[in-house]
C-alpha cells in the first residue's frame, strides 16, 4: 500500500550539511519527496510536536536541541513507508542501531540523533497536518 510519511532533519544534521547525502539516500530507496520546507521550531511548537514525551527526564534537552537551529522536514511517499522509514532511520539507542541506517550514519548522541520518521499512520497523518495542512501549527 502506498503510504505517506514525514522526516525530520533535525538541526545538527542540518547544521552539518547532511541534507543532500539524506535526501539521495531517500531517493535511492525510491522514495518520492512530495512537499519539502525547513523551519525552526520554537519551545511552544516543539512542545506540540513532542506533546507524548512531556513530562519525561528528556523533554527538557529534547526541545532544547530541537529549538537550536533549522529543521528540514520532507513528506515522502512509497509502499509501506511509514514501517521502511523507521528501519532506515535506525534506533534511538546507539547501541542497537544498525549500519547504515541514517542515525547510524548521522546521530551525534541519543538527543542529537539527526532524524525523525513517523512511527505509525496515525502520527504520519497528524505530524503531516501540523506541519504541512490547511491549519498547520507548526
Ligand atoms: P523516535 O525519534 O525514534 O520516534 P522517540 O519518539 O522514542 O524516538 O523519541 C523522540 C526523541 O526523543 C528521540 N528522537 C530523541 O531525540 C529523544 N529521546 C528519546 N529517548 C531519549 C533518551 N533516553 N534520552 C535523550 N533523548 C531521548
Amino acid at each position: 500500500m502506498t503510504q505517506r510519511s514525514l522526516l525530520l532533519i533535525k538541526p545538527n544534521a542540518v547544521e552539518h550539511r547532511h541534507v543532500g547525502h539524506i535526501v539521495s539516500i531517500l531517493e535511492g530507496a525510491g522514495y518520492q519527496l512530495r512537499q519539502m520546507r525547513e523551519f525552526q521550531f520554537t519551545p511552544e511548537t516543539a512542545g506540540i510536536f513532542y506533546a507524548i514525551h512531556k513530562g519525561k527526564e528528556f523533554f527538557p534537552r529534547l526541545v532544547q536541541f530541537m529549538c537550536s537551529g533549522p529543521t528540514v522536514a520532507i513528506v515522502l511517499e512509497k509502499e509501506n513507508a511509514i514501517s521502511d522509514l523507521r528501519e532506515l532511520i535506525g534506533e534511538v539507542d546507539p547501541a542497537q542501531r544498525h549500519g547504515g541506517t541514517l542515525r547510524d550514519l548521522y546521530a551525534e548522541g541519543v538527543t542529537e540523533n539527526a532524524v525523525h520518521a513517523s512511527d505509525s499512520k496515525e502520527n504520519a497523518q497528524q505530524e503531516i497536518a501540523l506541519l504541512f495542512g490547511p491549519q498547520a501549527r507548526i
